[in-house]
């Protein structure tokens, strides 16, 4: 019953990915703020899982069907740098889950940040990004 409600928010979206995040402890929540005028908008959650991390993003208003490429940068967003550290899913449809090989430790206890580009044509444009703080 509580994975079905986890599944339930999360396809319901961003509003109800953090309530769901924090009934089921051990996670964090970032938001994800939109870049560049996309009004795409949303939030990260890690979740730690032994010595590896589940990264998830759920965003509003991404356009359908479009594969938008997301990283974890040495951040913080305003001043990314711009070869990724480590590469996630990418979000299609507002949606991205990876297991990270990572512990959750060294994401947060970096300068990291998640972002989320435009399309993998259009790369170069960030359309949101989240401080991992
Ligand atoms: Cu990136």
């Amino acid at each position: 019953m509580k994975k079905l409600v986890a599944v339930t928010a999360l396809a319901l979206g961003v509003a109800l990915i953090a309530p769901a995040a924090r009934a089921d402890g051990g996670h964090r929540v970032f938001p994800l703020l939109a870049q560049n005028g996309s009004g795409e908008i949303g939030a990260v959650v890690l979740t730690p899982l032994g010595t590896k991390t589940r990264v998830e993003i759920a965003l509003g208003n991404s356009p359908p069907g479009v594969s938008q490429p997301a990283h974890v940068h040495v951040g913080p967003c305003s001043k990314l740098t711009p070869k990724p550290s480590y590469g996630l899913a990418s979000v299609l449809d507002g949606y991205s889950v990876t297991t990270l090989d990572v512990p959750i430790d060294t994401l947060l206890n970096g300068t990291f940040s998640v972002n989320v580009h435009k399309s993998a044509t259009e790369a170069a444009t960030y359309v949101a990004c989240g401080d991992l703080k």
